[in-house]
Protein backbone atom coordinates (compact mmCIF):
# COMPACT_ATOMS: atom_id res chain seq x y z
CA UNK A 1 0.00 0.00 0.00
CA UNK A 2 3.10 2.37 0.85
CA UNK A 3 6.32 1.50 -1.15
CA UNK A 4 7.50 5.20 -1.67
CA UNK A 5 7.81 7.44 0.61
CA UNK A 6 8.93 11.49 0.15
CA UNK A 7 11.16 11.90 3.78
CA UNK A 8 10.03 16.05 3.98
CA UNK A 9 12.93 16.65 6.80
CA UNK A 10 16.47 16.72 7.47
CA UNK A 11 18.88 15.94 9.80
CA UNK A 12 18.57 13.10 12.39
CA UNK A 13 15.00 12.69 11.85
CA UNK A 14 15.63 12.08 7.87
CA UNK A 15 17.85 9.59 8.95
CA UNK A 16 15.37 8.24 11.57
CA UNK A 17 12.73 7.96 8.61
CA UNK A 18 15.16 6.44 6.43
CA UNK A 19 16.31 3.80 8.55
CA UNK A 20 12.40 3.25 9.45
CA UNK A 21 11.26 2.62 5.57
CA UNK A 22 14.70 0.40 4.72
CA UNK A 23 13.51 -1.98 7.27
CA UNK A 24 9.92 -2.41 6.04
CA UNK A 25 11.23 -2.53 2.50
CA UNK A 26 9.81 0.60 1.53
CA UNK A 27 11.40 2.69 -0.81
CA UNK A 28 12.83 6.50 0.05
CA UNK A 29 13.30 9.72 -1.58
CA UNK A 30 15.20 12.46 0.12
CA UNK A 31 14.49 15.89 -0.45
CA UNK A 32 17.01 18.55 0.40
CA UNK A 33 18.23 21.79 -0.03
CA UNK A 34 20.99 23.57 -1.67
CA UNK A 35 23.55 22.99 1.62
CA UNK A 36 22.36 19.78 2.40
CA UNK A 37 23.78 17.07 -0.40
CA UNK A 38 25.76 15.73 1.97
CA UNK A 39 23.65 14.72 4.49
CA UNK A 40 23.81 11.15 5.89
CA UNK A 41 20.11 10.00 4.88
CA UNK A 42 20.55 12.00 1.85
CA UNK A 43 23.94 9.99 0.43
CA UNK A 44 21.65 6.79 1.28
CA UNK A 45 17.80 7.11 -0.16
CA UNK A 46 16.85 5.50 -2.81
CA UNK A 47 16.46 8.88 -4.79
CA UNK A 48 17.32 12.55 -3.58
CA UNK A 49 15.53 15.45 -4.88
CA UNK A 50 16.76 19.35 -4.42
CA UNK A 51 13.90 21.14 -3.20
CA UNK A 52 15.77 24.47 -3.58
CA UNK A 53 17.88 26.95 -1.65
CA UNK A 54 19.25 27.10 1.94
CA UNK A 55 16.48 29.09 3.54
CA UNK A 56 14.09 26.55 5.04
CA UNK A 57 11.26 28.82 3.91
CA UNK A 58 12.21 27.94 0.09
CA UNK A 59 12.93 24.14 0.81
CA UNK A 60 11.64 22.57 3.68
CA UNK A 61 8.60 24.56 4.04
CA UNK A 62 8.03 24.95 0.35
CA UNK A 63 5.22 22.85 0.12
CA UNK A 64 4.56 23.01 -4.34
CA UNK A 65 7.96 21.75 -4.34
CA UNK A 66 7.48 18.49 -1.91
CA UNK A 67 4.44 18.12 -4.01
CA UNK A 68 6.10 17.99 -6.96
CA UNK A 69 9.12 15.64 -5.53
CA UNK A 70 5.98 13.04 -4.56
CA UNK A 71 5.08 13.47 -8.40
CA UNK A 72 8.23 12.89 -9.73
CA UNK A 73 9.19 9.79 -8.22
CA UNK A 74 5.56 8.57 -7.82
CA UNK A 75 6.21 8.52 -4.32
CA UNK A 76 3.12 6.90 -2.19
CA UNK A 77 3.46 9.01 1.17
CA UNK A 78 5.43 11.94 2.95
CA UNK A 79 6.65 11.90 5.93
CA UNK A 80 6.71 15.20 7.90
CA UNK A 81 9.27 14.45 10.74
CA UNK A 82 9.07 17.37 13.09
CA UNK A 83 9.32 20.55 13.33
CA UNK A 84 8.91 21.70 9.25
CA UNK A 85 5.69 21.24 8.22
CA UNK A 86 4.87 18.47 10.99
CA UNK A 87 2.02 20.28 12.24
CA UNK A 88 1.18 22.10 9.22
CA UNK A 89 -2.77 21.09 8.80
CA UNK A 90 -2.69 22.98 5.08
CA UNK A 91 0.42 20.87 4.11
CA UNK A 92 -1.35 17.71 5.09
CA UNK A 93 -4.51 18.46 3.55
CA UNK A 94 -2.80 19.49 0.34
CA UNK A 95 -0.65 16.44 0.22
CA UNK A 96 -3.49 14.30 0.54
CA UNK A 97 -5.79 15.98 -2.01
CA UNK A 98 -2.87 15.29 -4.36
CA UNK A 99 -3.29 11.99 -3.93
CA UNK A 100 -0.32 10.77 -1.14
CA UNK A 101 -0.96 9.97 1.69
CA UNK A 102 0.25 12.06 4.59
CA UNK A 103 2.37 10.46 7.01
CA UNK A 104 0.56 12.02 10.38
CA UNK A 105 -3.14 13.13 11.43
CA UNK A 106 -5.86 14.57 9.42
CA UNK A 107 -6.15 18.16 8.63
CA UNK A 108 -8.56 18.57 10.83
CA UNK A 109 -7.36 16.96 14.09
CA UNK A 110 -3.45 18.88 13.15
CA UNK A 111 -6.54 22.35 12.78
CA UNK A 112 -8.72 20.96 16.22
CA UNK A 113 -4.88 20.64 18.13
CA UNK A 114 -2.75 23.70 16.43
CA UNK A 115 -5.44 26.14 18.28
CA UNK A 116 -5.16 25.54 21.68
CA UNK A 117 -8.82 26.98 22.96
CA UNK A 118 -10.40 24.58 20.92
CA UNK A 119 -7.71 21.83 21.43
CA UNK A 120 -8.40 21.89 25.19
CA UNK A 121 -12.49 22.51 24.99
CA UNK A 122 -11.98 19.25 23.20
CA UNK A 123 -9.95 17.78 25.56
CA UNK A 124 -12.00 18.97 28.31
CA UNK A 125 -15.10 17.36 26.79
CA UNK A 126 -12.84 13.82 26.36
CA UNK A 127 -12.50 13.87 30.12
CA UNK A 128 -9.27 15.06 30.09
CA UNK A 129 -8.52 17.04 33.43
CA UNK A 130 -7.11 21.14 32.31
CA UNK A 131 -5.80 23.67 34.11
CA UNK A 132 -8.65 25.89 35.55
CA UNK A 133 -9.23 28.61 33.19
CA UNK A 134 -11.13 31.09 31.13
CA UNK A 135 -12.66 27.60 29.60
CA UNK A 136 -12.99 29.38 26.14
CA UNK A 137 -11.55 32.82 24.52
CA UNK A 138 -11.46 35.73 26.21
CA UNK A 139 -13.64 38.44 24.90
CA UNK A 140 -13.65 42.15 25.20
CA UNK A 141 -15.32 43.16 28.42
CA UNK A 142 -13.20 44.24 31.25
CA UNK A 143 -15.36 43.76 34.04
CA UNK A 144 -15.69 40.36 33.21
CA UNK A 145 -12.17 39.54 32.65
CA UNK A 146 -11.40 41.12 35.81
CA UNK A 147 -14.28 38.63 37.65
CA UNK A 148 -13.10 35.91 35.76
CA UNK A 149 -9.16 35.97 37.13
CA UNK A 150 -10.77 36.91 40.92
CA UNK A 151 -12.24 33.70 40.30
CA UNK A 152 -9.41 31.39 39.31
CA UNK A 153 -7.09 33.37 41.58
CA UNK A 154 -3.88 35.03 41.00
CA UNK A 155 -1.32 34.33 39.27
CA UNK A 156 -2.76 33.93 36.64
CA UNK A 157 -1.30 33.47 32.31
CA UNK A 158 -2.60 35.03 29.73
CA UNK A 159 -2.08 32.43 26.30
CA UNK A 160 -2.59 33.10 22.57
CA UNK A 161 -4.71 30.43 21.30
CA UNK A 162 -2.48 30.55 17.93
CA UNK A 163 0.60 29.99 20.14
CA UNK A 164 2.04 27.32 21.93
CA UNK A 165 5.37 25.93 23.08
CA UNK A 166 6.10 28.86 24.59
CA UNK A 167 5.04 31.49 22.17
CA UNK A 168 2.40 33.56 23.23
CA UNK A 169 1.99 33.72 26.98
CA UNK A 170 2.07 36.24 29.91
CA UNK A 171 1.99 35.61 33.56
CA UNK A 172 -0.08 38.30 35.70
CA UNK A 173 0.82 38.14 39.21
CA UNK A 174 -1.62 40.46 40.48
CA UNK A 175 -4.92 42.39 39.38
CA UNK A 176 -3.09 45.78 38.37
CA UNK A 177 -1.60 44.29 35.59
CA UNK A 178 -4.49 42.16 34.01
CA UNK A 179 -6.34 44.54 31.74
CA UNK A 180 -2.83 45.68 30.28
CA UNK A 181 -1.57 42.06 30.03
CA UNK A 182 -4.61 40.86 27.79
CA UNK A 183 -4.09 43.77 25.71
CA UNK A 184 -0.37 43.52 24.96
CA UNK A 185 -0.84 39.69 24.25
CA UNK A 186 -3.61 39.96 22.26
CA UNK A 187 -1.72 42.26 20.06
CA UNK A 188 1.52 40.20 20.30
CA UNK A 189 -0.62 37.38 19.26
CA UNK A 190 -2.13 38.81 16.28
CA UNK A 191 0.91 40.09 14.82
CA UNK A 192 3.22 36.55 15.55
CA UNK A 193 -0.14 34.18 14.62
CA UNK A 194 -2.35 36.14 13.09
CA UNK A 195 -5.04 35.43 15.12
CA UNK A 196 -5.83 37.57 18.37
CA UNK A 197 -7.84 35.08 20.60
CA UNK A 198 -6.23 35.00 23.74
CA UNK A 199 -7.19 32.61 26.74
CA UNK A 200 -6.46 32.26 30.69
CA UNK A 201 -5.03 29.79 33.08
CA UNK A 202 -4.43 29.40 36.63
CA UNK A 203 -0.84 30.28 36.52
CA UNK A 204 1.14 26.44 38.26
CA UNK A 205 4.39 27.88 39.54
CA UNK A 206 6.27 25.11 40.22
CA UNK A 207 5.43 22.37 37.57
CA UNK A 208 7.34 19.50 35.67
CA UNK A 209 6.40 19.05 32.42
CA UNK A 210 5.39 15.18 31.37
CA UNK A 211 3.71 13.94 28.36
CA UNK A 212 1.79 10.62 27.35
CA UNK A 213 2.99 8.87 24.09
CA UNK A 214 -0.64 7.59 21.90
CA UNK A 215 -0.81 5.57 18.95
CA UNK A 216 -4.19 5.39 17.31
CA UNK A 217 -5.22 3.66 14.29
CA UNK A 218 -8.45 4.01 11.16
CA UNK A 219 -9.89 1.20 12.88
CA UNK A 220 -11.03 2.94 16.83
CA UNK A 221 -7.77 1.59 18.65
CA UNK A 222 -5.84 3.73 20.42
CA UNK A 223 -3.29 2.67 23.00
CA UNK A 224 -0.78 4.65 25.52
CA UNK A 225 2.99 3.99 25.71
CA UNK A 226 3.65 5.76 28.88
CA UNK A 227 5.40 9.06 29.87
CA UNK A 228 8.07 11.05 29.08
CA UNK A 229 9.72 14.12 31.92
CA UNK A 230 11.29 16.92 30.02
CA UNK A 231 11.67 19.08 32.44
CA UNK A 232 15.22 19.62 32.34
CA UNK A 233 15.07 22.75 29.69
CA UNK A 234 15.94 26.07 28.82
CA UNK A 235 14.04 29.00 27.18
CA UNK A 236 11.54 26.05 26.01
CA UNK A 237 14.53 24.20 24.38
CA UNK A 238 14.47 20.52 26.01
CA UNK A 239 17.62 19.74 26.74
CA UNK A 240 17.16 16.05 28.31
CA UNK A 241 14.11 13.59 28.29
CA UNK A 242 13.78 10.80 30.39
CA UNK A 243 11.13 7.90 30.62
CA UNK A 244 9.29 7.16 32.52
CA UNK A 245 8.97 9.96 34.76
CA UNK A 246 10.45 9.51 38.27
CA UNK A 247 7.56 9.53 40.74
CA UNK A 248 5.39 8.31 38.33
CA UNK A 249 3.41 5.43 39.34
CA UNK A 250 2.14 2.44 37.86
CA UNK A 251 -1.40 3.47 38.68
CA UNK A 252 -1.04 7.02 37.70
CA UNK A 253 0.30 5.91 34.68
CA UNK A 254 -2.74 3.51 33.81
CA UNK A 255 -4.79 5.92 34.51
CA UNK A 256 -3.54 8.78 33.03
CA UNK A 257 -2.58 7.13 29.97
CA UNK A 258 -5.98 5.93 29.47
CA UNK A 259 -7.83 9.02 29.75
CA UNK A 260 -5.52 9.99 26.69
CA UNK A 261 -6.34 6.71 24.70
CA UNK A 262 -10.15 7.35 25.34
CA UNK A 263 -9.49 11.07 24.40
CA UNK A 264 -8.25 9.57 21.06
CA UNK A 265 -10.60 7.46 20.73
CA UNK A 266 -13.10 10.27 21.08
CA UNK A 267 -11.75 12.79 19.07
CA UNK A 268 -10.98 10.10 16.27
CA UNK A 269 -7.93 10.79 16.64
CA UNK A 270 -5.09 8.81 13.68
CA UNK A 271 -1.21 8.24 14.15
CA UNK A 272 1.33 9.20 17.14
CA UNK A 273 0.49 12.00 19.09
CA UNK A 274 1.42 13.08 22.31
CA UNK A 275 -0.35 14.93 25.20
CA UNK A 276 1.59 17.43 27.19
CA UNK A 277 0.77 18.17 30.57
CA UNK A 278 1.67 20.61 33.93
CA UNK A 279 2.27 17.85 36.90
CA UNK A 280 1.72 19.53 40.00
CA UNK A 281 1.06 18.64 43.55
CA UNK A 282 0.29 15.19 42.36
CA UNK A 283 -2.55 16.63 39.92
CA UNK A 284 -2.11 16.61 36.26
CA UNK A 285 -3.21 19.61 33.88
CA UNK A 286 -3.13 19.50 29.87
CA UNK A 287 -2.24 22.15 28.75
CA UNK A 288 -1.25 20.99 24.80
CA UNK A 289 -1.22 17.81 22.46
CA UNK A 290 1.82 17.87 20.06
CA UNK A 291 0.19 15.74 16.53
CA UNK A 292 3.79 14.60 15.39
CA UNK A 293 6.42 12.32 16.25
CA UNK A 294 8.57 14.06 18.45
CA UNK A 295 12.26 14.59 18.87
CA UNK A 296 12.82 12.82 22.14
CA UNK A 297 10.75 9.53 21.05
CA UNK A 298 13.13 6.76 21.61
CA UNK A 299 13.26 6.94 24.85
CA UNK A 300 9.89 5.73 24.81
CA UNK A 301 10.64 3.09 22.31
CA UNK A 302 13.37 1.92 24.26
CA UNK A 303 11.55 1.86 27.69
CA UNK A 304 8.08 0.17 25.71
CA UNK A 305 10.68 -1.77 23.14
CA UNK A 306 8.41 -0.33 20.27
CA UNK A 307 9.26 0.98 17.08
CA UNK A 308 6.87 4.17 16.95
CA UNK A 309 7.97 5.65 13.72
CA UNK A 310 7.19 2.03 11.94
CA UNK A 311 3.96 2.36 13.86
CA UNK A 312 3.34 5.91 12.18
CA UNK A 313 4.10 4.29 9.14
CA UNK A 314 1.46 0.98 9.45
CA UNK A 315 -1.08 3.35 10.84
CA UNK A 316 -0.73 5.50 7.48
CA UNK A 317 -0.87 2.57 5.57
CA UNK A 318 -4.34 1.84 7.05
CA UNK A 319 -3.15 -1.42 9.31
CA UNK A 320 -4.28 -1.67 12.71
CA UNK A 321 -1.97 -1.07 15.58
CA UNK A 322 0.60 -4.35 15.86
CA UNK A 323 -0.02 -3.71 19.65
CA UNK A 324 -2.97 -3.93 21.98
CA UNK A 325 -2.38 -1.79 25.49
CA UNK A 326 -2.21 -5.20 27.48
CA UNK A 327 1.06 -5.66 24.96
CA UNK A 328 3.02 -2.32 26.18
CA UNK A 329 4.97 -3.02 29.19
CA UNK A 330 7.01 0.25 30.44
CA UNK A 331 10.45 -1.65 31.55
CA UNK A 332 13.75 0.09 32.52
CA UNK A 333 14.69 3.77 32.35
CA UNK A 334 16.13 5.43 29.32
CA UNK A 335 17.36 9.28 29.04
CA UNK A 336 18.31 11.14 26.54
CA UNK A 337 20.49 13.82 26.04
CA UNK A 338 20.46 16.31 23.31
CA UNK A 339 23.55 16.99 21.61
CA UNK A 340 23.48 20.19 20.02
CA UNK A 341 26.21 21.99 17.94
CA UNK A 342 26.29 25.32 20.02
CA UNK A 343 28.91 26.96 22.25
CA UNK A 344 28.65 25.87 26.08
CA UNK A 345 28.11 30.13 27.58
CA UNK A 346 26.28 31.66 25.46
CA UNK A 347 23.88 28.80 24.02
CA UNK A 348 24.26 30.56 20.29
CA UNK A 349 24.63 27.93 17.48
CA UNK A 350 28.59 26.89 16.36
CA UNK A 351 28.37 25.97 12.94
CA UNK A 352 30.78 24.48 11.07
CA UNK A 353 32.84 21.55 10.08
CA UNK A 354 33.14 18.25 12.11
CA UNK A 355 36.94 16.93 11.69
CA UNK A 356 36.65 14.21 13.81
CA UNK A 357 33.57 12.36 14.62
CA UNK A 358 33.15 9.13 16.88
CA UNK A 359 29.96 7.74 18.47
CA UNK A 360 29.81 6.22 21.89
CA UNK A 361 28.75 2.97 22.48
CA UNK A 362 28.57 -0.21 24.50
CA UNK A 363 25.50 -1.73 26.60
CA UNK A 364 22.16 0.12 26.46
CA UNK A 365 23.73 2.80 23.90
CA UNK A 366 21.92 4.18 21.06
CA UNK A 367 22.88 7.38 19.29
CA UNK A 368 20.89 9.02 16.60
CA UNK A 369 22.32 11.26 14.61
CA UNK A 370 23.07 11.95 11.29
CA UNK A 371 26.88 13.54 11.40
CA UNK A 372 30.18 11.99 10.13
CA UNK A 373 33.89 12.75 10.30
CA UNK A 374 34.16 15.59 7.49
CA UNK A 375 30.58 16.80 7.82
CA UNK A 376 30.02 20.72 7.72
CA UNK A 377 26.87 21.33 9.59
CA UNK A 378 25.28 24.38 7.88
CA UNK A 379 24.60 27.40 9.92
CA UNK A 380 20.75 27.58 8.69
CA UNK A 381 19.04 24.81 10.67
CA UNK A 382 18.48 23.91 14.14
CA UNK A 383 21.88 23.15 16.26
CA UNK A 384 20.70 19.43 16.86
CA UNK A 385 23.52 17.38 15.52
CA UNK A 386 22.35 13.93 17.57
CA UNK A 387 20.65 12.23 20.31
CA UNK A 388 22.50 10.02 22.86
CA UNK A 389 19.65 7.18 24.66
CA UNK A 390 21.06 5.57 27.32
CA UNK A 391 18.81 2.53 28.76
CA UNK A 392 19.43 0.55 32.12
CA UNK A 393 16.96 -1.73 34.78
CA UNK A 394 17.19 1.29 36.79
CA UNK A 395 17.14 4.71 36.53
CA UNK A 396 20.45 4.59 38.25
CA UNK A 397 21.89 2.29 35.67
CA UNK A 398 21.14 4.67 33.08
CA UNK A 399 22.27 7.73 34.83
CA UNK A 400 25.77 5.34 34.89
CA UNK A 401 25.88 4.13 31.32
CA UNK A 402 24.93 7.98 30.11
CA UNK A 403 28.36 9.17 31.36
CA UNK A 404 30.59 6.72 30.47
CA UNK A 405 29.19 6.95 26.92
CA UNK A 406 29.24 11.08 27.24
CA UNK A 407 32.80 10.81 28.28
CA UNK A 408 33.39 8.57 25.06
CA UNK A 409 31.15 10.69 22.56
CA UNK A 410 34.11 12.83 20.41
CA UNK A 411 32.97 15.50 18.67
CA UNK A 412 35.84 18.28 17.34
CA UNK A 413 35.94 20.88 15.06
CA UNK A 414 32.74 22.83 16.08
CA UNK A 415 31.40 23.54 20.22
CA UNK A 416 29.21 21.50 21.45
CA UNK A 417 26.99 20.59 24.94
CA UNK A 418 28.19 17.84 25.59
CA UNK A 419 29.41 19.37 28.77
CA UNK A 420 26.72 20.73 30.19
CA UNK A 421 24.93 17.20 29.54
CA UNK A 422 28.12 15.99 31.90
CA UNK A 423 26.79 18.30 34.52
CA UNK A 424 23.85 17.68 34.57
CA UNK A 425 24.15 13.77 34.99
CA UNK A 426 26.58 14.75 37.82
CA UNK A 427 24.19 16.98 39.11
CA UNK A 428 22.75 15.15 42.94
CA UNK A 429 19.12 16.88 42.33
CA UNK A 430 18.97 15.50 39.04
CA UNK A 431 20.23 12.38 40.06
CA UNK A 432 17.65 12.31 42.92
CA UNK A 433 15.19 12.58 40.00
CA UNK A 434 11.92 14.90 39.67
CA UNK A 435 13.27 18.62 38.96
CA UNK A 436 10.89 21.04 37.68
CA UNK A 437 10.83 23.21 34.69
CA UNK A 438 13.10 25.85 36.52
CA UNK A 439 15.38 24.14 37.72
CA UNK A 440 18.09 23.94 34.95
CA UNK A 441 17.59 27.98 34.05
CA UNK A 442 18.14 28.57 37.96
CA UNK A 443 20.88 26.79 38.06
CA UNK A 444 22.39 28.19 35.17
CA UNK A 445 21.87 31.06 36.73
CA UNK A 446 19.44 32.90 34.54
C1 LIG B 1 1.98 27.10 31.74
C2 LIG B 1 2.87 27.29 32.83
C3 LIG B 1 2.31 27.50 34.08
N1 LIG B 1 0.96 27.53 34.23
N2 LIG B 1 0.64 27.14 31.96
C4 LIG B 1 5.29 26.89 28.32
C5 LIG B 1 5.30 26.08 27.07
C6 LIG B 1 3.89 25.81 26.77
N3 LIG B 1 3.75 24.51 26.21
C7 LIG B 1 3.17 25.97 28.07
N4 LIG B 1 4.09 26.58 28.97
C8 LIG B 1 3.76 26.83 30.27
N5 LIG B 1 2.42 26.86 30.51
C9 LIG B 1 0.15 27.36 33.16
N6 LIG B 1 -1.17 27.42 33.34
C10 LIG B 1 4.24 27.25 32.59
C11 LIG B 1 4.69 27.03 31.28
C12 LIG B 1 6.13 27.02 31.13
C13 LIG B 1 6.80 25.85 30.77
C14 LIG B 1 6.12 24.67 30.56
C15 LIG B 1 6.82 23.55 30.21
C16 LIG B 1 8.20 23.57 30.09
C17 LIG B 1 8.86 24.73 30.28
C18 LIG B 1 8.19 25.88 30.63
C19 LIG B 1 8.89 27.03 30.86
C20 LIG B 1 8.24 28.17 31.20
C21 LIG B 1 6.85 28.16 31.33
Amino acid sequence: MIDKIVIANRGEIALRVLRACQELGIKTVAVHSDVDRDLKHVLLADETVCIGPAASSESYLNIPALISAAEITDASAIHPGYGFLSENADFSERVEQSGFIFIGPRAETIRLMGDKVSAIAAMKAAGVPCVPGSDGPLGNDDATNLRLAKEIGYPIIIKASGGGGGRGMREVHSEAHLLNAIALTRSEAKAAFANDMVYMEKFLENPRHIEFQVLADEHGNAIHLGERDYSMQRRHQKVLEEAPAPGITDEMRNRMGKICADACIRIGYRGAGTFEFLFQDGEFYFIEMNTRIQVEHPVTERVTNTDLVVEQIRIAAGEPLSLKQEDVVVQGHAIECRINAEDAKTFMPSPGTITHYHAPGGAGIRMDSHVYSGYRVPPNYDSLIGKLIAYGNTRDSAIARMRTALNEIGIEGIRTNVALQQDIIDDPHFQTGGTNIHYLEKKLGL
